[in-house]
């Protein structure tokens, strides 16, 4: 096989036109952004695209009953894997997901111009509904690949549109039939944009991701009573639109009171009638808590939720919480993290150990095989955002780390 040196390198002006090309579905005007949420019709469409690539690699693909894609190269054995997502959020980006999965058929593509056999076939996985945007929890796909969660539950799953799973993966053509919990590979690898600060603000080319901190996410609806917003005092109100609002104010407070890493947002709220004159019958909205630290994490979710039963109550309010997500923190594979920094140095490039901030379907591989990531950095550290960016002279060091980090695994 080959040395771990640039001679063998992927090729970034292939990687960027497919980038440009799946962005193009779903693709949000004005910017480089795009918008596929799971199971729409603009996902089907990502899938699709990304099914036709593969076939062009002769790749031998399978869909299982959560609509994960896994594309195999002829070989004997449990494969090396990579991949990732190409589910977006409303305002997603171009490379989140989208590059973890893109860059897995680019290596494969390179090492076939190569004429390179691995020891081990490589493959890559397109995990369904990573983001858990319309259908919670996040993560849904590579958890059910791993025995996470049931198949049946997942199917079951309603999402914020009132769409369910099973007959939405039914209508989109991808309710496979390749058996779960799937095929366990020999490693995994999952290439991503940090989507974070810290690469770009230290100046380091790689991130060699060794952890995953926790998640908690729960819906919370607030009811009280609808009234006329000009005639009600405000010491006769049950207002939920107010508790909400309290609780949102508390979150920040008590993230800033914990310190970093710990943070909080309340990313979706719904007030019902939602009209100017109305004191609102309801309040439903979520909160997102994490931290890298589980007891510190489940001390948070303690605190939120005692102050929200004492403002719902003190309001003359009633409350229900449904948790949509729940994840402890995860510690990836030492010897794929180590394995990763010295492929990193060895082709030259700056790197550093860190933690990964957001879910990935990596977390969820790592309960089956040795895992770890590889970060490019994000430009202003956004994402979740159309302007989300990372340049091309990243996008080709963090795919050749990946490159070459399976290569090795392939033949460790
Ligand atoms: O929420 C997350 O961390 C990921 O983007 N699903
Ligand atoms: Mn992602
Ligand atoms: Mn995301």
């Amino acid at each position: 096989m080959a040395d771990v040196t640039q001679e063998l390198s992927i090729n970034i002006d292939r990687l960027s036109q497919r980038l440009a090309d799946l962005a193009a579905i779903g693709a949000i005007e004005g910017t480089e952004g795009c918008a596929r949420l799971a199971l729409t019709d603009e996902d089907k469409a990502g899938r699709d695209l990304v099914v036709t690539w593969m076939k062009d690699l002769g790749l031998d693909i399978t869909i299982d009953g959560i609509g994960n894609i896994i594309a195999v190269m002829p070989g004997e054995g449990p494969p090396v894997m990579c991949g990732s997502h190409i589910d977006t959020v409303r305002t997603g980006g171009r490379y989140d997901g989208n590059l973890g999965v893109l860059a897995g058929l680019e290596i494969i593509e390179t090492i076939q111009a190569a004429g390179i056999t691995p020891s081990r076939p490589l493959a890559v996985g397109v995990f369904t509904d990573e983001e858990g945007a319309r259908f919670a929890p996040d993560m849904l796909g590579s958890l059910v690949y791993v025995g996470g969660m049931p198949l049946e539950e997942a199917l079951d799953i309603e999402g914020i549109d009132g769409a369910v799973v099973g007959p939405e993966l039914e209508r989109i053509g991808y309710n496979g039939s390749a058996p779960l919990p799937g095929l366990v590979p020999h490693a995994f690898v999952e290439l991503h944009v940090e989507q974070g600060p810290v690469l770009e603000i230290e100046g380091v080319t790689v991130g060699a991701v060794e952890s995953v901190q926790g998640i908690s996410w729960t819906e919370v609806v607030v009811t009280g009573q609808s009234n006329h917003a000009g005639t009600t005092p405000m010491h006769l109100r049950k207002d939920p639109g107010f508790v909400a609002a309290a609780c949102t104010q508390f979150a920040r407070e008590l993230a800033l009171e914990l310190g970093h890493p710990h943070v909080a947002t309340v990313g979706r709220v719904e007030l019902h009638p939602n009209l100017v004159n109305v004191v609102a019958a309801s309040a439903t909205f979520t909160i997102d808590l994490r931290n890298t630290n589980e007891a510190t994490l489940q001390e948070s979710e303690r605190r939120f939720h005692e102050f929200l039963t004492a403002t719902a109550e003190a309001e003359g309010c009633t409350v229900e919480t449904r948790t949509l997500a729940r994840f402890e923190p995860v510690i990836f594979d030492p010897v794929v993290v180590d394995l990763v920094e010295s492929t990193a140095t060895a082709l030259g490039y700056s790197v550093k150990r860190m933690p990964s901030g957001a879910g990935h379907d990596a977390q969820m591989l790592a309960r089956v095989c040795p895992t770890a990531m590889v970060f490019t950095p994000s430009v202003n550290g956004i994402s979740h955002n159309p302007a989300e960016y990372t340049s091309p002279e990243d996008l080709l060091a963090g795919a050749n780390v990946m490159l070459h980090t399976m290569l090795q695994l392939a033949e460790g």
